[in-house]
This record gives structure tokens, C-alpha cells and sequence, in this order.
């Protein structure tokens, strides 16, 4: 057999046009007549909009038109639907008007748009707009929100309560009164902002004589925008079309959909042109999501001699002032049912209140839920080890859930699918020389130097689908993907797929599928995506949900394929059905090698059907639907080494090796760069990354100057290693990568302080770690 191309590192073909300049984004497009819309914002976190005057805006030049909420309400546009709604919570979905009608609840929320024919008078005139406010009481801390006297976002969420939701298994009270040690932590899990390269856009052409709009959109899942638009905007699912060409980054902030698509599409109806928006990086910072944000009381117990018998705790989940689409199953599912991590704990009990405050609305932010789980975990991990004098890496070791191959239920309620952990954390200590490090460490100690050692080892739930669950944790969607593989006469193949890559690489990764499977030179196949007029039905790129169910679809395609293509090659052959076989690219007579076709001249024959077997549907295309029986659920070991300097609090990161499992390996050197970006991410809010609001509710960190984006200057080269465990769950055993680095690197570098500073007496320190912080803490301030 040729060597195969599944499992090889060959370069990313989507690269040659991103870094020349060729690919397209939204904000590239320009349609003729094509208008440019402005958002006036709120500077105001809440007040009453007392009245609007759009006068002068309207006679500026340029100006097109100027449009308020109440205009957008009356032409039929219903609002921002939540599209996640988790059961059992009693959630309060007060209604998302894509621009305020009486009401700003944030600063920069929409209170009216211009239209102009340039960008810039659209901007100019978006200042011209007067709009009289009464400012209201404000409220933007998630705890503090819920307490009596707070200032009240919306009627309906009492104390400003949006759910409360609680995840329980086992007997957590007793676990508690009967163990010999507890640990305890107030973690505040902060806000983060995610900054895609490129920023959100929207360019709607509504064609009136048709009723159909096209919107081209930064989305991660252009087929659940157009449901969700149909839903907003009133126009029927099938008279929306919904394209995400070049998407530059999304680590989850594209997947809502945002009042901005809707705004685009209403001016272009109204105008009947063209009309686009492009954010600008400060309306990034207000008018996009943000993420995480939690307040997690949270404690863990167990014996002494270091075996975890129970986790519990309380969490008030920021949900900013409205529902975006994912929001609430965020701080619930995606969270909650993840405490157990990597181990055997058998008494789990939490309780999460999702909080409305005077802040932009929050939802996923890579990782979205698992990082703010796995935190808690793996933190409360060491300050157990710390309690019951174990070394870190003995006491994970301890608790491990032993190697399972089909299935583990966790206290939670989860089934894991597959997992082996301690021969990842064997590898990562063996890496990292963890002996020779702990040596290291306690001879610089003795020079007065603050070396730490941080672990982390978790596994993580993605690969989002079965729909049935779906459907049961109340997403209002479901998780199965499509695909359709089409072979040209010439023996060429395009994939049609349902998800929508935006940077991770599946346009070469589902190609070295299609091409190993079915034995086709690699470049003569091409992966498409992103348009829901050419493209099957999907549910979109995220929660690492790609690779994992979208490859179940390709392979039922494949499947469809060789099997017709046996039909094909046995009439040519003139040999029975039952006796081909397939390999390498050839339909072959069993036991007769050299009587066989290429796939390609099946290909030929099947789209020319010139002689071509009785009854038989010409062409060669297969479509098919995979919804998987579970989720998967990679898993690994990490661990920073850090260094604190001791008159500045500076922590440099020294090391980071990192040790992942996510099944079988499609392309390594993909796997490695997300892997990279992922451990960036979430070192970038261990030590930099953090939003604050003021008093006011205003946005202190919302610039680039402000707020901290990791650079690559930062970090050290990563050291990876992999350990491979299939999962069961689709054909080809491939879990999920996308977010792992973000989810383990936070607590390992954290953990890395806290052992950094042992020796100070320093046990607790709020991200992000920053100097300042840090050097408090060691001043004991
Ligand atoms: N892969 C592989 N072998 C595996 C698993 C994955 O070769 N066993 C490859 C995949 O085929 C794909 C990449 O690794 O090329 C990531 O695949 P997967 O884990 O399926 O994740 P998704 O494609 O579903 O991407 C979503 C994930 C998420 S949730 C966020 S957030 C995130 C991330 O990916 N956002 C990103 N990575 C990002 N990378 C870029 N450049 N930009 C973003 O916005």
C-alpha cells in the first residue's frame, strides 16, 4: 500500500492565499450600489432613551437613511433569539431587540443606524445622531448583581437571575462531613475578549423582487445564521442565503448570531441596495461577546493520603445584559458536567446562577465552559496535593479514572468515550525531566529564586453532537453534519461540506481523508465550505466538533462511493459485484490485481454512462448525514515552568510542554499549530488577558492599548508530545484538538505560580498574573 496521506504533516493548502493577500473577507466585497451602514452605540451602561433626533444625521451628505429600533421592530424584525435554552433552570429570555427601543442595558449597545454611501459619512453622520438618556443605575458584577438593591436590568429576571441550574451526582454533603481534609478557593474566572484578526462584517443585498436576501457574514456556522435570521427577520429560511467566505479567527465570538447581520439586511431591504457593515476594533471590544466571567465558590475534599472524594460549589455566571446565542449552555453544560475532570470522584455538586449586569452580553470564547471547569479542578487539585504533602503529579496519579476503552460514566452524568491518562502525564513528566526540574527548582530557592512547576491534566468534552442530546440539554439545533463528495468526469473531486473552517484547516485535512480513503492524489481534491446555497446542511465550526463529526459524514460518503463504483468496475470487468474489491485507488477482481479500473476511469464512466451497468444512476456523487452516539473527549497532561522575578513580580514563562490525546492524528502539523495557538490563549489569561468595567459600567479595557494580546515574543518554543487512544464514536477514532491548549495551559501556568511562590506563603493571586498583582501578593499587600 502507498504511504498514506492520512496521518502525514503535508502543508496547509489554505495558507498560499491567506498570506498573499488573496482571500477574500467580507469587508473585501463591494457590490454595485453599495451602501455603508454605522451603528450609534450607547455610552451610557443603562439608561432610558428619552428621545432620539436623527434630523441632522439625515441631511448630512451621503446620507441615505437613519433607522431606529422602533423602525426595525415595526418592519417585522422580532430580535435576537437565544438559541440555547437549558431545561430545568426556570431561564428568563428577555427580548434581544437588535437596537434598543427604549432601554440601553451596555455600553455600545445599538441605538441607531445611518446609511450613507461611504463609510466615513455613514460614521459622520452616526455622530450627528442626538439621543437624550436618563441614565439609569448599573450593575457589572455577576455576585454583586444578584443582591438585593442592585439596579434591575429587565422585569422579568428577579434580582437580576437569568437561571439558576444545578448539576448534582452522588452524595456530596456526606462526602464533605466525613472527610479528614478540605481545600476551598474563590476563583474569579475573568472576563475575556476575544480578538479575531479580523473583525466582524455584514454585507446584505436584499432583492425585493425575488424576497430573498443574501448575507455575506464573519460566521463560523453560515446554516445556523440562516435559521436563526429567518427567525429574527421573518424571511423564510429558504429565501436566505447565507455565505462565510475568508473568515479571519472566530475562537468562538462568530458563532452568535449578531444584531448587526439583521441591521444590514433591514437597510438593504429599506434602501433596497446593498448594504455593509465593518466593525471597527473598538466596537470589537464593546459590540462583540465576550467570554467566561464566572465567580466560582468552590471547595474539594478527600482523605489523607490524597484520594478526592467530593467537589462542590457555587458559581454566578456574568451573561452580560442580554442572551446571545449560546449563552446559557456555556456556564451549565459545557461547565458543569465537566468537574470531574481527569479523575474518579464520585460525590459532585454544583450550583450556577446565570446573571444578567450592565455589560456586553458573554458567550463561548475557546474552550467556552471547559476551561472555567477545568480550572476550578485542576487549582483545587494542587491545593489538595499542598494539604496532604503529595506531589502534585502522585496526587493526579491517585485519582486518575483508569484506562477505559468503552465508556466511563462520570458522577456528572457524562459518559467519557475512550481515555488512558497516566501514559500522557508519564510523557509530559518525562519531557519536562519533572526530577530534574524539581531539583532545579529547590536549588534555585536556596539562590532566592522563585522557580515554579505548574500541572494540569485534563480532559475535555467536543466533538458536539449526538442531536438527541442535544435536544435534551435544550440547544436549539442539532449536531449531526453533511457531506457530499462528487467525482468530475476528469476524475477531479470536490468535497461539499456543512461545516465552516475559519482558520483550523479543513480544507486540507478532509482532503487527506477523501484522498487516503479513496486513493485519489491529494490535490485533486477540493474542499468547500461556508455557503448554505451550495454546501449541505451543518451545524458549524465549534466546540472542536469539526473533524470529529464532520468526518463521520465523509466517510459515509466514501462509503457510498466505493460501493458504486464495485458496481461500475464489475460491468466493465465483466466480473460479479461480489467478487471486487477496492484498494490504493482501484476497483480490482479479488485474487486478480491486474484486472482492475482506476477510480477515476470508474469516474469517467459514471458521469459519461456510456456503457454502464442496467438500472444503475449515472454520476459519481454520494451525499451522507452523520449524527455520532457521543461526544468525544481528548484528554492530556500539561506543564508550564515559570519563573517569578522577586523585585518586579514578572512572571516569565521558562517552559511549556504539553502532552495531548485527541485519538487518531489526521495531519500533525496541524494538530501541533492548534495546539500552539490553544496554549497561547490560555496562558494570555493566566498572565495578560483581562476586561474591566469601571463603577459606570464603562469598558476600561476597550482598546489594544488596554487590553493585553499575547505575543509570540512571549512565549517559549513549545515542547509536544502526543499519546494516540482512538475514540469509538466515528469511523476513523478522531477526537477533537481545537481547544485543549486553551483549557489545560490556564491552571498549568497558574499552578506554576502558586508553586513559583510556595515559599512565600502566597497561596491565592485573581488573574491575570500580573506584575503588580504578583508583587502584592509576595509583599503580602
Ligand atoms: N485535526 C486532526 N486530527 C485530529 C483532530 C483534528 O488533524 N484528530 C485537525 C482538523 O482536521 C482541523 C484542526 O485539527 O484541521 C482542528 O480540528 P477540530 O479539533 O475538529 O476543531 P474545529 O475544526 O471544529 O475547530 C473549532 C475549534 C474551536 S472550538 C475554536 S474556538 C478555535 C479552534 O478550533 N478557533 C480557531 N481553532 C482555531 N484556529 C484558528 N486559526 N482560528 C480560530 O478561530
Amino acid at each position: 500500500m502507498a504511504s498514506r496521506i492520512f496521518g502525514s504533516g503535508i502543508k496547509r493548502r489554505e495558507d498560499p492565499r491567506l498570506i498573499t493577500g488573496q482571500a477574500k473577507y467580507t469587508d473585501d466585497l463591494s457590490l454595485p450600489g453599495m451602501a455603508h451602514l454605522a451603528v450609534v452605540r450607547s455610552p451610557y451602561a443603562h439608561a432610558k432613551i428619552k428621545s432620539l433626533n436623527t434630523k441632522k444625521a439625515e441631511n448630512m451628505p451621503g446620507v441615505l437613511g437613519v433607522f431606529t429600533g422602533q423602525q426595525m421592530k415595526d418592519a417585522g424584525f422580532g430580535g435576537i433569539p437565544c438559541a440555547w435554552v437549558v431545561p430545568d433552570s426556570d431561564t428568563k429570555t428577555p427580548a434581544y431587540p437588535p437596537i434598543a427601543v427604549d432601554t440601553v442595558r451596555y455600553v455600545g449597545n445599538a441605538v441607531a443606524i445611518v446609511v450613507a454611501t461611504d463609510r466615513y459619512a455613514a460614521r459622520d453622520a452616526a455622530e450627528a445622531v442626538v439621543v437624550d438618556y436618563e441614565p439609569l443605575g448599573v450593575t457589572t458584577d455577576a455576585y454583586k448583581a444578584t443582591q438585593p438593591g442592585a439596579p434591575q436590568l429587565h422585569p422579568e429576571a428577579h434580582n437580576n437571575i437569568c437561571f439558576h441550574w444545578k448539576v448534582h451526582g452522588g452524595d456530596t454533603d456526606a462526602a464533605f462531613k466525613s472527610a479528614e481534609v478540605v481545600v476551598k478557593d474563590k476563583i474569579i474566572n475573568q472576563r475575556l475578549i476575544p480578538n479575531a484578526m479580523e473583525p466582524r462584517a455584514a454585507l446584505a443585498q436584499y432583492n425585493s423582487g425575488i424576497g430573498e436576501v443574501t448575507l455575506w457574514v464573519t460566521s463560523q456556522n453560515p446554516h445556523i445564521a440562516r435559521f436563526l435570521l429567518s427567525l429574527d427577520t421573518g424571511i423564510p429560511e429558504h429565501k436566505i442565503r447565507v455565505i462565510a467566505p475568508e473568515v479571519g479567527g472566530g475562537f468562538g465570538s462568530k458563532i452568535p448570531h449578531y444584531p448587526e447581520d439583521s441591521m444590514a439586511i433591514f437597510a438593504s431591504k429599506m434602501l433596497n441596495r446593498p448594504v455593509k457593515w465593518t466593525e471597527t476594533r473598538s466596537e470589537n471590544y464593546r459590540a462583540t461577546i465576550h467570554g467566561r466571567d464566572h465567580i466560582q465558590e468552590v471547595e474539594l475534599c478527600g482523605t489523607k493520603d490524597g484520594k478526592i472524594t467530593g467537589l462542590r460549589g457555587t458559581v454566578w455566571a456574568n451573561m452580560g445584559a442580554y442572551l446571545s446565542t449560546a449563552s446559557t449552555g456555556i456556564p451549565t453544560i459545557l461547565h458543569g458536567l465537566m468537574l470531574s475532570g481527569t479523575y474518579d470522584i464520585k460525590n459532585i455538586h454544583e450550583d450556577v446562577y446565570g446573571v444578567f449586569t450592565n455589560t456586553t452580553p458573554v458567550d463561548a470564547y475557546r474552550g467556552a465552559g471547559r476551561p472555567e471547569a477545568t480550572f476550578i479542578v485542576e487549582t483545587l487539585v494542587d491545593k489538595f496535593a499542598r494539604a496532604v504533602k503529595m506531589d502534585p503529579a502522585d496526587v493526579r496519579r491517585r485519582n486518575f479514572i483508569p484506562k477505559f476503552d468503552n465508556g466511563h460514566a462520570v458522577a456528572t452524568g457524562l459518559i467519557y468515550d475512550t481515555g488512558n491518562y497516566e501514559p500522557a502525564l508519564d510523557k509530559a513528566l518525562q519531557i519536562a525531566d519533572y526530577k530534574g526540574l524539581r531539583k532545579q527548582q529547590a536549588d534555585l530557592r536556596k539562590q532566592g529564586k522563585y522557580m515554579g512547576i505548574g500541572l494540569c491534566t485534563y480532559a475535555e468534552i467536543c466533538g458536539l453532537g449526538p442531536s438527541q442530546v442535544a435536544g435534551a440539554v435544550g440547544f436549539g439545533g442539532g449536531l449531526w453534519e453533511s457531506a457530499i463528495v462528487r467525482f468530475h468526469p476528469s476524475g477531479k473531486v470536490n468535497v461539499l461540506v456543512g461545516i465552516s473552517p475559519h482558520g483550523q484547516g479543513e480544507e486540507t485535512t478532509f482532503a487527506q481523508i477523501i484522498a487516503d480513503q479513496l486513493g485519489v492524489p491529494v490535490d485533486d481534491v477540493e474542499v468547500l465550505h461556508g455557503d448554505t446555497d451550495q454546501t449541505p446542511m451543518g451545524w458549524g465550526t465549534y466546540g472542536s466538533r469539526s473533524t470529529a463529526v464532520g468526518s463521520g459524514a465523509l466517510m459515509g460518503a466514501v462509503n457510498k462511493i466505493k460501493e458504486k463504483g464495485k458496481i461500475v468496475a464489475a460491468h466493465l470487468l465483466e466480473a460479479s459485484v461480489d467478487d471486487m474489491d477496492f484498494a490504493d485507488g482501484k476497483f480490482f477482481v479479488k485474487g486478480s490485481p491486474d484486472k482492475s479500473k482506476t477510480i477515476q476511469d470508474i469516474a469517467l464512466m459514471a458521469n459519461v454512462a456510456w456503457n454502464y451497468p442496467k438500472g444503475l444512476e449515472p454520476g459519481m456523487e454520494a451525499s451522507a448525514f452523520f449524527d455520532p452516539p457521543n461526544f468525544v473527549y481528548p484528554f492530556g497532561a500539561h506543564i508550564a515552568v515559570v519563573e517569578v522575578d522577586a523585585e518586579t513580580g514578572e512572571v516569565t514563562l521558562k517552559r511549556y510542554i504539553a502532552v495531548d490525546d485527541c485519538g487518531k492524528v489526521i495531519n500533525p502539523m496541524i494538530v501541533e499549530g492548534q495546539i500552539h495557538g490553544g496554549i497561547a490563549q490560555g496562558v494570555g489569561q493566566a498572565l495578560w488577558e483581562g476586561a474591566a468595567y469601571d463603577e459606570n459600567g464603562q469598558l476600561l479595557t476597550g482598546t489594544m492599548m488596554d487590553y493585553a494580546v499575547p505575543k509570540a515574543e512571549y512565549f517559549p518554543a513549545f515542547e509536544l508530545g502526543m499519546t494516540e487512544t482512538a475514540t469509538n464514536v466515528n469511523p476513523l477514532g478522531v477526537k477533537g484538538i481545537g481547544e485543549t491548549g486553551t483549557i489545560a495551559s490556564t491552571p498549568a501556568v497558574y499552578n506554576a505560580v502558586m508553586d513559583a511562590l510556595a515559599p512565600r506563603g502566597v497561596t491565592k493571586i485573581d488573574m491575570p498574573l500580573t506584575p503588580e498583582r504578583v508583587w502584592r501578593a509576595m509583599q503580602g499587600k
